[in-house]
């Protein structure tokens, strides 16, 4: 059977016609699927309109111990933020080290400490910090870096894309990796008077660190803007 054969044949014709109407029509069903049911990503289809924008938020907490520290003695604390962690489709909003100390070995809360950070093992553009204070028995100090710039995990009404609102929330995969944060004691002795003599009484200082990570995943829920007849 040659080609014109074929198409003389009514029920060839029919074949034919329904097979390139299935062509066309099921790439675009397809394509729609994914926004019909809401689970479009990244490239797929992108609905604008009004959105109410809300976080679910994970914490991630680390406490660890010093243990006694001599004067100028560091010790090097390590906080890892693995891609297992945050989990797809989601993103770091902040990372946070606090350190305590408290400074009863002797008079007068005279300790101190310091911490420098090290983030060449983290992802992205990330500025290093460093801080210094006092054990009064509180926060020596404390550094956070705010990964993702202006969160505060409050729900809040957007018009727009949803892929715009995506990646204003994104932490463009930064915040992954090793956060290293050495704590440098400061130990001064203020000897403790005893009748005739002096004690030595504090040659150490140990201290509580905190490393505190929020991850949030981003959702939207279209919002449905029907005029309130009883108003008007
Ligand atoms: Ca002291
Ligand atoms: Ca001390």
């Amino acid at each position: 059977m040659d080609m014109q054969e074929f198409f003389q044949d009514r029920r060839n014709q029919a074949m034919f016609g329904g097979t390139v109407l299935f062509m066309f029509i099921f790439p675009i069903y397809f394509a729609l699927v994914p926004s019909l049911v809401g689970l479009d990503g990244a490239g797929a289809s992108d609905s604008s309109g009004t959105w109410e924008v809300s976080f679910t938020e994970e914490m991630f907490t680390q406490t660890e111990n010093s243990q006694e520290l001599s004067d100028g003695e560091t010790y090097e604390s390590i906080f890892l933020l693995t891609e297992e962690m945050i989990g797809e489709n989601r993103n770091v909003a902040s990372v946070t080290i606090e350190v305590s100390c408290n400074d009863n070995d002797d008079v007068g809360f005279n300790d101190g400490g310091s911490g420098d950070s090290d983030l060449a093992g983290v992802s992205g553009e990330l500025q290093d910090q460093s801080a210094s204070g006092d054990c009064g028995g509180g926060n020596a100090f404390s550094m956070t870096w705010n990964i993702v710039e202006g969160y505060d995990g409050v729900t809040y009404e957007a018009e727009g894309k949803m892929s715009d609102i995506t990646s204003r929330w994104s932490d463009n995969e930064s915040a992954r990796g090793e956060w290293y944060v050495g704590v440098t004691a400061e130990v001064v002795d203020n000897p403790v008077p005893i009748v005739g003599s002096f004690v030595n009484s504090d040659d150490s200082q140990d201290y509580d660190i905190t490393w505190t990570a929020i991850v949030f995943e981003v959702s939207m829920e279209p919002v449905l803007n029907i005029a309130d007849p009883t108003t008007e």
